[in-house]
């Protein structure tokens, strides 16, 4: 097999492979594992766009260039790579995490700007779902000429765009369920201390988690026994939505919630059975209702869920409480857990102490110590298909 930068192949119909062990491949792959770190910077700043990374690669190997998608509404991470790439992109070849686009929304399509480049091959790790480019930038570029291969550690391209593919293929955004428990299994805090189950540390893990995604959501029981802010201290780049699952609408006017409603929106999904003197008293102290349709708690969390999808909000943490955690799981609609375990116990406490929820058996992606804690990050496993989650 020859060793030239076009015999490097990463697809074979539905199955990749990598053809070849040259050391144009190596670079390439190294090349792809630094554009998917580097589309990590528009966390928090691009949804409900994708995080994309770009790197353009000489003939050596060597990176001339590399860009991402910084925000949303700004230009995508093909076309600042193919800037600062300049004439050096002529005849080099462009790695790219996403499928590049070809239709005109805010920006212009990239399969043009790497045309008019110059590039000689493009080498990407996922298709694009979203329906108006979904195969068909990688096709217009092959019509083009362009040497194409797709499929480069492609498992970390769709977890690196799972939120966003998620939101496009079924209009919900991606459930982060987020819960800290003591080390004997209890959603309490420790007897004596402070309020707090977990560490110093862990909490500000919380606030940045907090500050990169677009809402947050409580069932009234953690909302009337902990009276939170649910906002993200330090705050991030963009708003987010507060959400309380309040169906019988028992949120006090006179809780944090209620009355940071001008500062932070704060938005109240009712039942019809919550009174219509409640619903008016919310809406008067600045709250946005939202009334559930009639049905089961997964019925009406699947409605609510379409409705932050309706308004393109990508990543939703769910905070608690139990109640919410068990619908939310057996109704199957939370992607990704985030437990903290104290090592502190609870142990004869007289608080009110819930049980933490029966974890769903997950895909550990990742377990950390902040300050002492333990904390364990992973996907909820679909029986079913893992396509699109990595
Ligand atoms: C790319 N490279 O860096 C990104 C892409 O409104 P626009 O013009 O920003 O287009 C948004 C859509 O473009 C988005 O839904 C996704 O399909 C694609 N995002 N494509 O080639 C990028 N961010
Ligand atoms: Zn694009």
């Amino acid at each position: 097999m020859p060793r030239t930068a076009t015999s490097v192949s990463y697809q074979n119909e539905d199955r990749f492979v990598v053809l070849t062990t040259s050391s144009h491949a190596t670079a390439e792959t190294a090349a792809m594992r630094r554009a998917l770190e580097i589309a990590r910077r528009g966390e928090g700043r691009v949804e409900p766009n994708p995080l994309v990374g770009a790197v353009v690669i000489g003939a050596d190997g060597h990176i001339i260039a590399e860009g991402w998608h910084d925000h949303f509404g700004g230009p995508h991470a093909e076309a600042v790579a193919l800037a600062a790439a300049g004439d050096r992109a002529r005849g080099a070849t462009l790695v790219v995490t996403l499928e590049p686009c070809c239709h005109h929304g805010k920006q212009p399509p990239c399969t043009a700007a790497i045309l008019a480049a110059g590039i000689a091959r493009v080498v990407v790790a996922a298709g694009d779902p979203f329906p108006a480019v979904a195969g068909r930038g990688l096709a217009a570029l092959r019509a083009a000429g362009i040497d194409v291969a797709t499929g480069l550690l492609e498992p970390d391209a769709l977890r690196l765009t799972a939120p966003f593919r998620k939101l496009v293929t079924t209009g919900m955004p991606w459930v982060i369920a987020k819960w800290a428990a003591t080390r004997d299994g209890r959603l309490v805090a420790p007897p004596g201390g402070d309020r707090w189950i977990s560490s110093a540390e862990s909490r500000a893990v919380v606030h940045a988690l907090r500050a990169r995604i677009d809402a947050i959501a409580v069932g009234s029981g953690t909302a009337l026994a902990d009276d939170p802010l649910l906002t993200a201290r330090p705050a991030g780049p963009r708003p987010l939505l507060r959400v309380v699952l309040d169906g019988r609408g028992r949120l006090p006017v006179t809780s944090r919630l209620v009355r940071t409603a001008r500062e932070a929106p704060l938005l109240v999904a009712v039942g019809r059975e919550a009174s219509d003197d409640r619903v008016a008293q919310l809406a008067a102290a600045g709250c946005e209702i939202w009334i559930a349709p009639d049905g089961t708690p997964a019925g009406r969390m699947r409605g609510l869920l379409s409705e932050l999808g309706r308004r393109r909000l990508t990543n939703l943490l769910v905070e608690g409480g139990p109640t919410v955690f068990a619908t939310l799981f057996a109704a199957g609609l939370a992607d990704e857990v985030w437990e903290f375990v104290a090592p502190t116990a609870a142990g004869d406490s007289p608080a009110p102490h819930d049980p933490p929820p029966a974890r769903p058996p997950l895909d550990i992606e990742d377990v950390s110590h902040p300050g002492g804690d333990t904390l364990t990050r992973g996907l909820v496993r679909r029986p079913t298909s893992s396509a699109g989650r990595g």
